[in-house]
C-alpha cells in the first residue's frame, strides 16, 4: 500500500477511523461508487472498542439498541448474548461487519493522521500519515469518536512509579494479571467503575481513590430485554423508526411527570421501577423537569443516595461515596454490576481525595496529603480529552493555513456538529455540537453518517465540489447548542461535557442537548432548504441560501410544540367570554412563580368605579418603605386579570425589591377605548398619592405593563405628564402595543404561529376601539408627543408581531430625548417573559429587566438580585 512520498495517492474520500462511525461511513461511501480510503491507528477494527479493553469494559446503551440498523439480514443473523455487551463481543460485532462488507480492503491499519492541509488552489486535502505518506482527497471525514484521547496524567510524579502502570484506555492485549498484587485505581468514572468489581476479586489489596463521587445504578445485566426483543421482532422498522425520532435514541416514552409535583408515592414508584430496569435512559426519565429543575433533580438524587447508604456498610466510606457537589445526570451517570457492594470486601478501600488529596506519584506508590501507600500497580481510568481531543490532536489546517486548534482555543464552534467554518469539504462525525455522547451512539452515528453521504449526492448530482458553512450558519447554531445547554442543570457540573476535567480546557458545553429527534429534524431542515447556512461550489457555479436553521429559544419551541398538539380554537374566532374562559383554561397548571414576602388584595378608586389591585411585597428585605412599581396586565385589553400575570409580578417583584402594585381595568367590549386607559392613569395617580401606606417610597413610582398592559402603561405616562403628576421615575413596557398600523413587516414574519397572531390583535383592536379612535395617542401612544416622558425600558420579542413597533417606540423616544433601553428577548415570542419557570430561558431577560427597574430608582436601598 505504501508508495513514495512524491506520488501522493488520490482518492475521493478519506475516513479516519474504523470504529462504528468510521466504518459505516467507508460502506456509505463506497455505495456513492467513490474512491475511499480509511485510515486508523490501531491494528483493527473497533474504535473505542479495539482500545478500550480494561476488565468489566461493556456498553451502557442496551444492546438492542446499540447496533447498526443499515443492515437488515445482519441484523436479523446476529444475536447478542448480553443486555449490556462486553468490549469482546462487541469488537466481534464490529469485526464481522467489516468482513461481511469486505471493508479491511480499504482500510490502513497502524496509520497515524500526523496532518491534514487545505491545498486552496487544488480544493483538495493534502493528509500525511505516520508512515510518511501523503494521500490528496476532495472529502476529508473524521470519524475519531469522541473519547478517544486518553487525559494524560497531570499528576506530579506520574513517571516516577517503577510498578506496574495500566489505563483503562490502553489496556493490554494480552490482559494484565493482578493477581495478589496492591493495586491502586485511580479514577471513578464509567471506566473506574466497571472494572474496580473486577480488579478487586484479583487484587490483594485495592485502593480506590476518588476525586468525585459519582452517580451508578445497577445494570441489572443478563439477557437482552424480553421487552425490548418482543417490540422488535413484532415490528423492527417501527421500533428503529422511533429510535431515530426518540430524544436519546432509544424508543422511551418521555414522562410528563413533574417531581416537583408529584406525590411521594408516585416518585418512589418511578425511581423503584427505573432502579430495576436498570437503563441510563430510563433513571433520566423518571420526572420530565429533573434535568431542569434543581429541586426535582435533589428527589433523584435524593433516593440514588439512600440506595448507596443501603448496600455500603461502613457509614463513612457509604458517605465519601455519595455524589454531592453535582446534579444527577450532569456528568455522566453509570452502570455497574457490584460496584458499591465491593467496598464492603476487607481489602478494599475508598480514598476520598477531596479529604486527602494526591500530593505525588512515588516510586512505590502514591502519597496523599495524609499517608504514603505502597502499590504493585497503578490503574490511571482518568478518562479522556472528550469530543474536540482527537479532532484538535490531528493538526488540520484550514483555509489561510489556520489550524483547527487555533479556531477552536476559545471553545469548538461547529454547524450541526458536522462541520466547521475555514476548513471546506472537512466532515466531522459526531462532533460537538451534535447529540453524540448524550445518545444511543449507534443510532447518532448512523444519522450522521446518512447525513454526509447524503450530502456528498446531492453535490454530486448538482456538480458542486466544495462545501463550507457560513459565518451566519454556524454562529446561529452555536448560539442554539449554547441556548439549549442553557435552560438545562447541565452546564452547572464540572464534567467533560463541559471540558472541565482537562486542565486549561474552555468550560463550553460541547454536545448538542435538544435530542436526537430535534437534531435530526434541524439536519433535514437544512437540507430541504437548500443547504441552509452552507456555500457550495462547483465549477463555474456557487450557491448559498444563507440563515440560521433554529433562532428559537428551545423551550418556547417545545411550548408551542405542545399546544399545537392540543388543537385549541384559534382565539380570534371565539367571543370575548370564550376567549377569556380558554385563557384562565390554559393557565391552570402552570408554575405560580417564585415566593413572595407578602400578598394582599384590595380595591381603588378608578376612573369610573373601583378597581381591584394585587399588591406583591418583597421578601427578605429590610423592613422599611420600597419603591412602588404599578403594573397592568396583558391580554388585548379583552382578557386578563390579576390571576393571570400572576407569576410575573412575583417575578418582577422579587427581582426588582419594589412593591409592585398589579391593578386590573376595565375591558372591552363592555368597556372601549379610552376607559381602559383612563383606568391606568387614575391607579397610577392613587397608588403615588397613597405611596406611604401602601409601603412605598413617595416619589419613587414606575409604571409597567405587559402587551396592552404596556400601552395603558405608556399611555399612562403621558397622560400625567400633560397633568403635571405624578412624577413617574420609569416605563417598563414589555411588548408593547404602541401603535395601530397593523402593516409592520414584523406582523408579517411572525403573524401566525406564535401564539399572539396579526389576526388576534386585529380581533383586540376591534373589540377596544373604532377605526377612528386608533390614531388616537391614547390609543396608539407612538403618535403622541413624546417629549419628557419617563426613561423608559422596552422588551421586544424576535417573534413577536408587536416586534417592530416597540423598536419604533423606543427609537421616537430617544428622538425625543428619552432615556431608553431596549431589550431584546432573543428567540422569545410575545407571551414567553409572561410564562415564569416554564419558559426557563426567559429568565435571563428577566433578570435584566428587574436590573432596570432597580436603576428606575437609584436611591432606593440597593437589593441583591434573585438569581
Ligand atoms: P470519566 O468519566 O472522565 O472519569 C474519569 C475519572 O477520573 C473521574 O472520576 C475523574 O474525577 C477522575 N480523575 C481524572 N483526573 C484525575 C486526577 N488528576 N486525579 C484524580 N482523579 C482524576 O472517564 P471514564 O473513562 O471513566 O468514562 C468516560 C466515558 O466512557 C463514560 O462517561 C462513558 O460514556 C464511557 P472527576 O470526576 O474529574 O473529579
Amino acid at each position: 500500500m505504501n508508495k513514495p512520498p512524491s506520488v501522493p495517492e488520490q482518492f475521493d474520500a478519506v475516513v479516519v477511523g474504523a470504529g462504528f462511525a468510521g466504518l459505516y461511513m467507508l460502506y456509505r461511501l463506497r455505495e456513492l461508487g467513490l474512491s475511499v480510503r480509511a485510515l486508523e491507528s490501531a491494528g483493527d477494527v473497533g474504535g473505542t472498542w479495539y482500545w478500550n479493553r480494561y476488565p468489566g469494559a461493556r456498553c451502557d446503551i442496551p444492546t438492542t439498541d446499540y447496533a447498526y440498523t443499515f443492515d437488515p439480514d445482519l441484523e436479523k443473523e446476529w444475536t447478542w448474548s448480553e443486555k449490556y455487551a462486553t468490549q469482546p463481543e462487541i469488537l466481534d460485532y464490529l469485526r464481522l461487519v467489516a468482513d461481511r462488507h469486505g471493508l479491511r480492503s480499504d482500510i490502513e491499519f497502524s496509520a497515524t493522521v500526523t496532518s491534514a492541509r487545505w491545498d486552496e488552489p487544488e480544493e483538495r486535502w493534502a493528509i500525511t500519515t505516520s508512515s510518511g505518506n501523503e494521500i490528496r482527497c476532495r472529502y476529508y471525514i473524521m470519524a475519531t469518536g469522541c473519547l478517544s484521547m486518553p487525559k494524560s496524567s497531570e499528576i506530579e510524579g506520574a513517571g516516577r512509579f517503577r510498578g506496574q502502570v495500566y489505563f483503562t484506555s490502553r489496556w493490554p492485549h494480552e490482559g494484565a494479571d493482578l493477581t495478589g498484587q496492591r493495586v491502586a485505581v485511580i479514577g471513578t468514572g464509567s471506566s473506574g467503575i466497571q472494572s474496580i468489581p473486577l480488579i478487586a476479586r484479583q487484587a490483594s489489596q485495592l485502593t480506590v481513590f476518588q476525586r468525585t463521587a459519582n452517580f451508578s445504578i445497577p445494570a441489572h445485566n443478563g439477557a437482552p430485554s424480553a421487552d425490548r426483543l418482543e417490540q422488535l421482532s413484532e415490528d423492527r422498522d417501527g421500533y428503529r423508526h422511533a429510535a431515530r425520532w426518540s430524544r436519546g435514541g432509544i424508543p422511551t416514552d418521555l414522562t410528563d411527570i413533574f417531581g416537583v409535583t408529584a406525590s411521594e408515592e408516585v416518585r418512589r414508584e418511578r425511581f423503584e421501577a427505573a432502579w430495576a430496569q436498570g437503563e441510563l435512559f430510563g433513571i433520566l426519565n423518571i420526572f420530565a423537569d429533573q434535568g431542569v429543575n434543581p429541586a426535582s433533580n435533589d428527589i433523584v438524587a435524593g433516593m440514588i443516595r439512600e440506595k448507596i447508604r443501603s448496600i455500603v456498610q461502613d457509614p463513612v466510606t457509604a458517605e465519601a461515596l455519595c455524589p454531592n457537589d453535582h446534579y444527577f445526570g450532569t456528568k455522566r451517570p453509570c452502570l455497574d454490576t457490584g460496584y458499591f457492594e465491593t467496598f464492603n470486601l476487607p481489602h478494599v478501600r475508598l480514598v476520598d481525595l477531596r479529604a486527602q488529596p494526591i500530593v505525588s506519584i512515588t516510586e512505590d506508590g502514591i502519597e496523599t496529603a495524609d499517608e504514603s501507600f505502597g502499590f504493585d500497580a497503578i490503574v490511571y481510568a482518568t478518562g479522556f480529552d472528550a469530543m474536540t481531543g482527537a479532532l484538535v490532536a490531528a493538526d488540520i489546517t484550514g483555509r489561510d493555513d489556520a489550524p483547527l486548534g487555533e479556531k477552536w482555543a476559545a471553545g469548538p464552534s461547529t454547524y450541526l456538529g458536522l462541520m466547521t467554518t475555514g476548513f471546506p469539504n472537512l466532515f466531522m462525525l459526531t462532533a460537538p455540537g451534535s447529540p453524540s455522547v448524550l445518545s444511543n451512539m449507534a443510532v447518532s452515528i448512523e444519522q450522521h453518517v446518512d447525513w454526509v453521504a447524503g450530502c456528498l449526492r446531492d453535490m454530486r448530482e448538482a456538480g458542486f465540489e466544495t462545501i463550507e458553512p457560513t459565518a451566519l450558519g454556524e454562529s446561529g447554531w452555536d448560539q442554539h447548542v449554547q441556548d439549549c445547554a442553557a435552560i438545562t442543570l447541565y452546564p452547572t457540573a464540572n464534567s467533560w461535557y463541559m471540558g472541565a476535567n482537562v486542565p486549561g480546557k474552555p468550560r463550553v458545553f460541547l454536545p448538542y442537548i435538544g435530542g436526537v429527534d430535534a437534531y435530526r429534524k434541524a439536519c433535514d431542515d437544512v437540507v430541504e432548504q437548500g443547504y441552509l447556512g452552507f456555500r457550495l461550489t462547483g465549477p463555474g457555479q456557487a450557491q448559498c441560501h444563507d440563515g440560521v436553521v433554529r433562532r428559537m429559544q428551545p423551550d418556547v419551541a417545545l411550548v408551542l410544540e405542545l399546544l399545537a398538539t392540543l388543537g385549541l380554537p384559534p382565539m380570534d374566532s371565539l367571543s370575548a367570554a370564550d376567549a377569556r374562559s380558554l385563557m384562565a383554561a390554559t393557565a391552570v397548571n402552570r408554575p405560580p412563580g417564585p415566593e413572595v414576602g407578602e400578598v394582599t388584595d384590595g380595591v381603588i378608586p378608578g376612573a369610573a368605579g373601583d378597581l381591584p389591585y394585587r399588591l406583591y411585597r418583597p421578601a427578605g428585605l429590610p423592613e422599611g418603605p420600597r419603591p412602588l412599581v404599578v403594573y397592568f396586565h396583558g391580554g388585548g385589553w379583552v382578557l386578563g386579570n390579576l390571576d393571570s400575570d400572576d407569576p410575573l409580578c412575583r417575578d418582577l417583584c422579587a427581582r426588582s425589591g419594589a412593591v409592585v402594585v398589579s391593578v386590573n381595568y376595565r375591558h372591552a367590549p363592555e368597556d372601549r377605548f379610552p376607559a381602559a386607559a383612563l383606568d391606568a392613569f387614575a391607579a397610577v395617580q392613587w397608588v403615588a398619592a397613597h405611596a406611604t401606606e401602601l409601603g412605598g417610597i413617595p416619589g419613587q413610582l414606575a409604571v409597567a405593563g405587559w402587551s396592552a398592559g404596556a400601552n395603558i402603561a405608556a399611555v399612562a405616562c403621558q397622560l400625567a405628564r400633560d397633568a403635571g403628576g405624578p412624577q413617574i421615575s420609569g416605563q417598563l413596557l414589555i411588548c408593547p402595543v404602541v401603535d395601530s398600523d397593523l402593516t409592520r413587516p414584523s406582523y408579517e414574519e411572525n403573524g401566525d404561529g406564535y401564539i399572539l397572531t396579526t389576526a388576534l390583535m386585529r380581533w383586540f383592536w376591534d373589540h377596544y376601539a373604532d377605526p377612528a379612535d386608533r390614531g388616537d395617542p391614547l390609543a396608539a401612544p407612538l403618535r403622541g408627543n413624546l417629549a419628557g416622558l419617563p426613561p423608559a425600558c422596552i422588551v421586544t420579542a424576535d417573534f413577536d408581531p408587536l416586534r417592530d413597533e416597540g423598536v419604533a417606540y423606543a427609537r421616537a423616544l430617544e428622538a425625543a430625548g428619552v432615556p431608553v433601553r431596549l431589550t431584546r428577548a432573543r428567540g422569545h415570542i410575545h407571551t414567553s417573559l409572561t410564562m415564569v419557570d416554564l419558559v426557563i430561558s426567559g429568565a435571563p431577560v428577566r433578570a435584566e429587566i428587574g436590573d432596570t427597574l432597580r436603576a428606575f430608582f437609584p436611591n432606593a436601598v440597593p437589593q441583591e438580585p434573585v438569581s
